[in-house]
């Protein structure tokens, strides 16, 4: 797949700037050279979007639903050989890939369902004879930035639904994942998608950011905080749509009415899978004091034996951090909580000696303070904080107490506790006996300000932002 090109109008355009992949697991391994364009490149795949519009407008229901079944069968015809290029450029462990890329074709699937569920709205009109009938049209040409952490499945969430819902578009990955990203494309272009209808251009978001929103309708975005502020800020100069996905530090309660093995599992889940790197994952967990002691103890057990290391080695649990600059986060935030005086529990020696991937242990920090740093900004990696909570009202008061407002969760047995939680939790995501993070594509995702802007993405809630609804008001006039 290396070097395959900027892919504009249904053609693979061989220019750009040459940039090498590099595996996390073996960072002296280039996995091949990509092709990066520029900000003219931006605006001829706008173009090829604009122009195949009108014409992706007017294809049935019926051929969207089939061009998108079949992206999703050719994934899971793949899904093995695509796991592992998954695993080699990304960092993550093989099981986690292999679900990634079944999630994925069942997006896909989903939302050829929706393609056909193209249901409005009729209305009795105010004045006599008048009916009214509402529809959602598509929204336009829309751009798609996107993230390393879940490269195929957040790039699928969003072009799956554009294109159910009829839109053009022009897709910017993370410079950090080229070969899956042109796993999807080269999927959606066997399964028959008109020229235009997709354009992907690789390279920088700082060069082409700009040129991607003044030539769009509409832009979706996953990413970081502030990246995702200058997007929205630029979206609203230009008044068109914005959709942005950002940051978390999501709150784990574990009630004292909880089953400490289930506990235990969904903690080190949600802290620590997807080697820390999801916006959902569970940063911070708070335990109610009665079974502290218990249940750390398990927790710390449970991160002992945690097999840390290569991505396709099939024992590893663990992968390597995505590249160097993630890696140097993840030292900086150890080093920042070690001076805010927060007291490591494991994780002492962070690296793996016997290797030079991008490895760093699971890292577990006792605070008391749940204003330090190391509580209250995204590291994006295996580091979690535990916290006492004297009661369940001063859990949730510590679960609330973060900027954030993604997700948050509760282990417990006692449904008038998970009910409670459930009722005060200010995330836009609850779970009860779950990880914070690993969450379903049929219903609404996202967080609150300042962890999403705009409507939710997945399931049904996608149309809100790839459709505009027009209201159509038709008069019989019987008297003339
Ligand atoms: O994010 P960026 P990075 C967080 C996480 C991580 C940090 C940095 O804390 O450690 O962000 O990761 C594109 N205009 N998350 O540097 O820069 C960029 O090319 C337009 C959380 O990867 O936000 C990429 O395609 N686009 C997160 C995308 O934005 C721009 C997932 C994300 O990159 C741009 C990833 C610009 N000016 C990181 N600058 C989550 N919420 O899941 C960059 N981009």
């Amino acid at each position: 797949m290396a070097n395959a090109g900027i892919y504009i109008n249904g053609e693979w355009l061989q220019r750009g700037e040459s940039r090498p992949n590099i595996n996390p697991s073996e960072p002296e391994v280039n996995l091949g050279n990509y092709l990066w364009g520029n900000r003219d490149d931006i605006v001829t795949a706008a173009e090829a979007a604009h122009s195949a519009l009108g014409k992706w407008k007017k294809f049935s229901p019926e051929s969207r639903a089939d061009i998108l079944r079949t992206a999703g069968n050719y994934l899971l015809n793949r899904q093995e050989e695509i796991a592992i290029i998954l695993s080699r450029e990304q960092g993550k462990t093989l099981v986690e890939s292999r679900a990634e890329v079944y999630r994925s074709v069942q997006i896909f699937h989903y939302y050829a369902g929706e393609a056909v569920r193209t249901y409005g709205v009729y209305a009795r009109g105010m004045r006599s004879n008048t009916d009214v009938i509402v529809e959602r049209e598509p929204l336009g040409v829309t751009a798609l930035i996107t993230p390393w952490n879940l490269p195929l499945s957040i790039p699928v969430w969003k072009c799956a639904a554009a294109l159910a819902y009829g839109n053009c578009v022009i897709y910017k990955p993370s410079e950090l994942t080229p070969e899956i990203s042109v796993i999807l494309v080269k999927a959606l272009e066997f399964s028959g998608l008109p020229n235009g209808v997709l354009n992907m251009v690789m390279g920088s978001g700082r060069e082409l950011g700009e040129e991607l929103i003044k030539n769009s309708d509409g832009v979706t975005f996953t990413g970081s905080g502030a990246t995702g502020a200058y997007v929205v800020a630029e979206c609203a100069k230009r008044m068109v749509k914005v959709q942005a996905e950002m940051g978390g530090k999501s709150g784990l309660v574990i009630d004292k009415n909880s089953n400490l093995k289930l506990a235990v599992e969904v903690a080190f889940n949600g802290a620590f899978y997807g080697t820390g790197q999801r916006c959902t994952a569970s940063s911070r967990i708070i335990v109610l004091d009665e079974i502290y002691e218990p249940f750390v103890d398990l927790l710390i057990a449970r991160i002992k034996g945690a097999s840390v290391g290569h991505a396709l080695d099939e024992n590893t649990e663990i992968g390597p951090v995505v590249d160097k600059n993630q890696l140097n986060k993840n030292f900086y935030y150890l080093d920042k909580a070690l001076n805010e005086g927060a007291e490591l529990l494991i994780g002492e020696s962070a690296t793996l000696d016997d290797a030079n991937g991008y490895y760093f242990k699971p890292t577990l920090f006792y605070t008391e303070n749940n204003k330090l740093k190391i509580n209250q900004e995204e590291v994006f990696g295996p580091i979690a904080t535990i916290q006492k909570a004297d009661d369940l009202e001063h859990a949730i008061a510590i679960a609330n107490d973060v900027e954030f407002a993604l997700s948050s969760g509760i282990v417990t047995n006692d449904l008038n506790a998970a009910n409670k939680f459930r009722t005060s939790s200010k995330a836009g995501m609850v779970t009860v006996n779950l990880p914070t993070a690993g969450l379903d594509f049929h219903v609404p995702f996202g967080g609150r300000s300042p962890s999403a802007y705009g409507a939710r993405e997945q399931g049904f809630a996608a149309q809100e932002f790839y459709t505009e609804y027009k209201s159509t008001y038709t008069h019989i006039n019987e008297d003339f």
